[in-house]
Formats: C-alpha cells, structure tokens, sequence
C-alpha cells in the first residue's frame, strides 16, 4: 500500500462519528486553508451550516443523498439552485431561500458540484471491518418470547427518535420498542418464515433483528449512502443498493458476513448508483434498476447457487428508473425516471421493453398495489408530483382510470379481504387526509383526516385484512388503527413519528395489497 494511501486509510478510521463533532472540524479546517477563494469558502460555510446535519460533514449523505459531483450528474446547476431555495418535493429537504441569498445559493451550488480531494471508498475491507455480532445464533431463543401471533405482528418504523416498536397485530399493543440506527429508510425485510426482520438506514446500516427472541442478530455497514435492502425468496442472502459507493453488496442472511461486493459500471467505465433492489422469489433472483446507467441488472443468487461470484444480466434500456414495481408473476417490471414524461415496461423474460406507461406526475411505484376489476388484473399507483391515481391494466398496459386527489400522494394500500384502496395524500395543504376508494368503482368513498394540520400517510393492513393501521407524521404523533370495513377509528396508539409500518404476514405472503 503506499503511503499517500496508507494516510487517507488512516484520516478515514479517525473520522468523527458524530454530525455536530464533524461540523466543528470542518469549520476548524475552514478557517485554516487560507487560499480558498471568497466564494468556494462561502459555499462551504454555507454547508457546514445548513447542509452537513442532513447530508454528511463531508458531503457523503447521511439522511440526505451524497451531494458530489457524481451524484449529481443529472442535476443541472440551475436546478440545484432552485431545490436549495425552495426544497425539494417529495423528499424531506426544506428550502432555504429565505435564509440564503441568491450569492450564498450560487456559493454553495459551486462548493457541492466540487470533486472530493480524496475519493470516498467503501471496499469489502470497510464492510468486513463493521460487522458485529450481537447474538449468537446458537443462544437465539426456540420459540416466541410472547404469546402474540409472531405472524400477525407489526414492526413500525418511529422515525422521530430512531426507534422501532413491535405491535401485536391483534390486540394492537405494543409488545417491543427498540432503537435502530439514525433514519431507515425503504421497507425492513422480512426472512420467508417471518423470523426475522432486517433494516436499512440511510447511511448503510444493515441490521439483523430476531422477531421471537425480541433482540438484534448481527449489524453491518455495507455503505456509506444506501437505499434500500432485499432478501432473497429462499431466505440466504440479503441484497443492498449504495448511492455510494456505486456498489451492490451481498451479504449472507445469516450472520450478515460479505458475500460478494458488486461494482455497478457499464464495463466501459461509466459507474451507476442503484435506485433500489428487490427479490424476484419466483425468478430465483434480485432485480436492481441503476439511476445512472440506463440498465435493469438481474443477479441470480437465489436456489443453493450465490455461493460463488454473481454475474449480473444486464438488460439495456432507453431511459433511467428511479423506481419500479413487479407485476404479481413478477413477468414484468414497471418502472419510470423521476424526470420523464413516461414510464416504461419491460418483460424480464424476453430482457426488452414492451411498452410504454401513461405515467407523468412522477409516480410513486414502489408503492403500487394490484387487485382485480372487472376480470383484470390492475395496477394503482399515486404520484409525486401530481393529485391522482393512475390505474393500469397490467395486460394491454392502458390506463383504465385516473382518481383525482386532494394532492400528490406518496403509499397506497389495500389487502385481498377488503373492498377499498388507501391513499394518502402527503404534500401539500390537504396533507391530513387519506382518501378511501372503492376498488370496483374507483370512487373515493371517504376522506379522513384522523389529525387536522398534520401528515396523515402509510397505511398497512392487519394479516386478514379486518383492520388499517394508519401514521400520524409527527413527533407527537400516532398509529391509528381503523375498522377496515366501517371505517371507524378503533385505537389510537401515542408514536413518535411513526413512519412505515410493515404486517409479517402479509409481506411474507406477498399480499397484493402492500409493498415486498
Ligand atoms: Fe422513500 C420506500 C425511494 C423519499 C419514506 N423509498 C422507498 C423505496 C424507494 C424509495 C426506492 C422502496 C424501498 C424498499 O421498500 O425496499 N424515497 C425514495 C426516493 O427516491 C425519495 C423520493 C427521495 C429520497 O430522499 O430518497 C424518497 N421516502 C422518502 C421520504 O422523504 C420519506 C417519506 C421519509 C423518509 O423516511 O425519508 C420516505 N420510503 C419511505 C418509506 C418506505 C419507502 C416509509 C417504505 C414503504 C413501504 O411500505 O414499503
């Protein structure tokens, strides 16, 4: 190793853990480089201040994406701007253009679109280096620790103070409450028999929690800036996508040990973050779609193969996607950019694109649902950007009705038992309210608003369907437990910023209604 090397290994280990030590180094380091220009040392006071507590000292994310150069490649400098100053939708960015002037925004747009001096690295070494056991396997206990349905149970994110607590999916009581790393995000996973549950935090925590013996299993660090986990349809590995490094790391479910690191690039040196990853149980496969490289990677690591180095199936596409949604024989991907005006389907069978989708407001796939109308299988999915629903047939790929909104919705929900769709409507005035729709007429039925003036949003059914738990977005806020059929609130639980809530059950059984 040389020394140059040897050193940024080094200045690496010493980085401070905590945002508010990190900050103060860097404004300690500030004041030291004397020849930054005005405006580069403007930019990066500027970020110290209002940018660092959310996307890293060092600009490699944290609860916000890395703001580097390369990962903001389909960003113009213009748009920059524009989201510094007035937020941006959909995401947990505020504006700041009553705070900073137009000088300190075009500062600061010129220090994030500034390479590193060093480049960040996250390698099969770093990964190795974080993992902790934290119970053995052999002293995990042999039956539940409860005497609650362990299929019925709930896991409900508590984004306020970074905690998640365990409900019993009958009683609605909580039977757990724990702490997890700062700001999960994407659903927790779940393993086949429903054991054990796995989270992933923003800044590349992947932690193994036992759901009968109540306690963590085994953690790791597969990145510095990750989005989104998956488990594999026969339980023994666990997938995760990086924003940074530009990797997806394969972990054993077991332990939680690397498996294999996965450079994303096109082989002609162009390297890609990963939008996001999922099982595929019936292809024996994970399905990654790349934000940076108009590629969908399937990695076939599921059956007793995986134990040897994966070589992905690329498929070429003509466009991005920032997100996408299986059709339920999980045939089809539906996926769209977050910038274009169309979404599109490909048939992973065949490795083409199909069609195309009526999909423009910046739809929210992830959090699509199926049902059947009128014979056919379709597919609902709100949007980011605009107050509707688009339903779509999932054979001709036509859209079959468009539900207006009372604003930009971000989940939706439903289950097999239950005649009606939950839609929340997350931005905007009306972010209080969550719209009801009859799942034949496709007619809001009724629109709660559970807590008036605060952000009413995720709904997740209980395992028959009988009851919709629903979030309160706030720090005093709750999980509402509704009558699924009278609509009728049945318990309201005290939450601190309950975010996602995820039934064992149903995620098990890949019910049509929620999210896998
Ligand atoms: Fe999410 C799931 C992407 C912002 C809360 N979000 C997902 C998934 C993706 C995604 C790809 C599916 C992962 C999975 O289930 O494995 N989210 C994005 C974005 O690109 C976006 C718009 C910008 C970003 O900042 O990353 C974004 N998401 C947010 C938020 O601002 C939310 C509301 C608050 C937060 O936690 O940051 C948010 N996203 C969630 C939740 C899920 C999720 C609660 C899981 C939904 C589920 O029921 O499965």
């Amino acid at each position: 190793m040389d020394i140059t090397a040897a050193r940024r290994r080094e200045k690496r280990k010493q980085r401070p853990i905590s945002a508010a030590l990190a900050l103060l180094a860097l404004l300690a380091l500030l004041a030291l480089l004397a020849p930054l220009s005005a405006p580069a040392a403007e930019g990066a006071t500027a970020y110290a201040e209002h940018c660092a507590s959310c996307h890293g000292a060092e600009r490699l994310g944290g609860m916000g994406p890395a703001l580097l150069p390369g990962n903001l490649k389909r960003l113009k400098r213009d748009e920059a701007a524009a989201v510094i100053r007035r937020g941006r939708a959909a995401s947990q960015m505020p504006g700041f253009g009553e705070m900073l002037d137009d000088a300190r925004v075009a500062a600061l747009v010129e220090f994030i679109y500034t390479p590193l001096d060093y480049t960040p690295e996250w390698s099969a070494e770093h990964i190795r280096a974080t993992r902790r056991i934290i119970n053995d396997a052999s002293e995990l206990v042999t039956a539940p620790a409860y005497g609650a349905d362990p299929l019925n149970l709930f896991v409900v994110v508590e984004l306020g103070d970074h905690h998640a607590t365990i409900l019993d999916g009958d009683r609605f009581e909580p039977i757990h409450r724990m702490k997890t790393h700062f700001a999960l995000h994407g659903g927790p996973k779940f393993s086949p028999d429903g054991r054990f549950v796995y989270f992933a935090s923003r800044d590349g925590w992947i932690s193994k929690f036992d759901l009968w013996g109540l306690e963590y299993v085994a953690e790791v660090r597969a990145g510095i800036n990750t989005r989104n986990l998956a488990v594999s349809g026969d339980g023994r590995v666990v997938a995760v996508a990086n924003y940074l490094p530009h990797t997806l790391v394969l972990l054993d479910a077991r332990d939680l040990s690397l498996r294999e690191v996965i450079p994303v690039t096109d082989g002609a040196g162009r390297t890609s973050r990963v939008s996001a990853v999922y099982g595929a149980p019936p292809r024996h496969s994970f399905v990654a779609a790349l934000k940076d490289i108009p590629e969908i990677w399937e990695l076939p690591v599921d059956g007793d193969g995986g134990s040897g180095p994966v070589t992905p199936r690329r498929i070429v596409l003509d466009d991005y996607l920032d997100d996408f949604f299986f059709t339920p024989d999980y045939r089809h991907v539906m996926g769209a950019a977050r910038n274009a005006r169309n979404g599109q389907v490909v048939d992973l069978k065949r490795g083409v694109k199909v069609s195309d989708l009526g999909l423009d407001g910046l739809p929210h796939l992830g959090s699509g649902i199926t049902w059947t109308l009128d014979g056919r299988r379709v597919m609902a999915t709100p949007h980011l950007r605009k107050g509707e629903v688009t339903v779509i047939d999932t054979a001709t790929w036509e859209t079959v009705g468009t539900i207006e909104t009372q604003g930009p919705g971000f989940f939706m929900r439903s289950h097999e038992n239950s005649p009606y769709a939950w839609v929340d409507v997350f931005f905007g005035p009306h972010r209080d309210a969550v719209h009801v729709i009859d799942k034949q007429t496709l007619e809001i039925v009724e629109t709660l608003r559970p807590a008036p003036g605060k952000t009413a949003a995720h709904v997740e059914f209980d395992r028959d369907g009988r009851h919709a738990l629903l979030s309160i977005w706030d720090p005093a806020g709750a999980v509402v437990v509704y009558d699924a059929r009278t609509l009728e609130e049945v318990k309201r639980l005290p939450m601190n910023k309950p975010s996602g809530k995820y039934n064992v059950y149903n995620k098990i059984t890949l019910s049509e209604g929620t999210s896998h």
